[in-house]
């Protein structure tokens, strides 16, 4: 049997956006990802998180759905623009009170919250004074964060302070894919390290309410090989490494940006005594992880499933055959390969190459394009084997001496996937979306199991 350690925290996570719906009720301001959906083109079928699965009308409903799973510990995101409609000035009353009765029920339920203060929906009007890559943004950042944390800081214990910021500066500011949809490579790189300072000044702020609380960021890691031992595939795995991981990984672990990484992005600078705001000292670190990359650097047609800027935008120069190329492995319905092995790898590096921390996986899953049979039931097989062999791989990097501490799948619920719309399902549990009947899969079940047993 493959037992886990008594303490290890089991969770599942969800975020604001993809998830609450209530976009225009009590109070809550636009975001970018309101606006994004509202472009045509940009969301597979114009969906849009208006509704999303009604989280903000049945919270009571899911926080229940996860004592029942028995999950110790639930990690969903605070709307920015829930909380300041205009991103800063006057608070919403209301919009605090949503999340002061979700922390409750999920105490009363034995559920331990996890909020993420960023997951990516920036309130419209701090995009309108230029977004990620103005400085001033950091500063409005840690301003909500201090407001938040002075409201739930007694009763919530883990925070969270940036989701995958590469997804956020990259997707968002270079290849246009995600919200706010521009494409400008250089305000790309300010907007990542402007997140990298919002991160460092929002833990200052909490750390000074209230110093016992744990406080960390979530970054998207992935486990990075060359196509082959060619030179050129050897650099083109150097990069992609350089900017997908360490480029977050060093900075706050470190308190520096890797030189290589810094050469390949010249003219990119920031000011030195940034460094040190960055690197506060984290009392956890989530790594939220999904797949491999495999990448050549010898020119030859680009061949990639994964959605990157790294090809049609690169905010570096003189990369431009760098691709991503088959690793040979099955897929999951996102086309992104399955390699478990490939996390046990990344967190073994974690624990190796950076001064110790307490880590988490903070997501981790799969999704499909399933649908509901007649008789009720959604048999998920791939995803159960999908999280059982990464479960294993976090198990492996336990007994290889690595602090990790917990696992959060993604996701408890079916939800909105960002530009795959609705078209792409996460749950545990399927979201008819048009009844917004919930109804645990297979893999709810098999997940509540392991957690009750502790073991696979
Ligand atoms: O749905 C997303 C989540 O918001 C961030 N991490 C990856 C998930 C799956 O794409």
């Amino acid at each position: 049997m493959t037992v886990f350690p008594e303490d290890f925290t089991w969770g599942a996570a969800t975020a604001a956006y993809q998830i609450e719906g209530a976009a225009a009720e009590d109070g809550r301001g636009p975001s970018v990802w309101d606006d994004f959906c509202r472009t045509p083109g940009k969301v597979l079928n114009g969906d849009t998180g208006d509704v999303a699965v009604d989280h903000y009308h049945r919270y009571r409903d899911d926080v229940a759905l996860m004592a029942e799973l028995g999950l110790s510990a639930y990690r969903f995101s605070i709307s920015w623009s829930r909380v300041l409609p205009d991103g800063a000035g006057a608070p919403n009353p209301a919009g605090l009170d949503f999340y002061r009765r979700l922390v409750d029920e999920l105490l009363e339920a034995g559920v331990q919250p996890w909020p993420t203060l960023y997951h990516w929906d920036l309130p419209s009007a701090l995009e309108k004074a230029g977004g990620w890559p103005e400085r001033d943004t950091a500063h409005r950042f840690a301003d909500y964060a201090a407001l938040v944390h002075q409201a739930l800081g007694d009763r919530v214990r883990h925070w969270t302070t940036v989701n995958e910021p590469w997804c956020a500066a990259f997707l968002g500011y270079a290849s246009g894919e995600h919200a706010p949809g521009r494409r400008d490579a250089a305000a790309s790189l300010d907007a990542a390290h402007h997140l990298m300072v919002g991160h460092g000044l929002a833990v200052q702020a909490m750390r000074a309410q209230q110093p016992g609380n744990r406080f960390g960021a979530a970054v998207n890691l992935y486990a990075v090989s060359p196509a082959t031992d060619d030179p050129a595939d050897l650099d083109a795995a150097r990069r992609i490494d350089g900017l997908q991981n360490r480029f977050f990984l060093d900075p706050l672990l470190l308190g520096r940006y890797p030189e290589d990484v810094l050469a390949d992005l010249e003219p990119f600078g920031f000011a030195p005594a940034d460094a040190g705001t960055i690197a506060q000292p984290l009392d956890q670190l989530g790594v939220n992880y999904y797949t491999r990359h495999t990448v050549s650097g010898v020119p030859g047609e680009a061949t990639q499933a994964v959605s990157s800027p790294f090809s049609a935008h690169s905010p570096w120069v003189g990369a431009e055959h760098v691709r991503f190329v088959p690793g040979g492995r099955p897929v999951t319905g996102m086309g992104w390969e399955i390699d478990a092995p490939g996390l046990r790898e990344t967190l073994a590096r974690v624990a190796r190459e950076y001064p110790a921390v307490p880590l988490y996986v903070t997501e981790n899953g799969a999704g499909y394009d399933e649908h509901l049979n007649g008789d009720g039931t959604v048999h998920d097989a791939g995803r159960v084997a999908y999280l059982d062999a990464h479960l294993r791989a976090c198990h492996g990097a336990i007994a290889d001496g690595v602090p990790l501490r917990g696992y959060f799948t993604w996701s408890l619920l079916d939800n909105f996937e960002w530009a795959w719309g609705y078209s792409k399902r996460f749950g545990l549990v399927h979201v008819d979306y048009a009844t917004q009947r919930r109804v645990p899969k297979d893999s709810a079940r098999w997940y509540a199991e392991v957690i009750r047993r502790g073991a696979l």
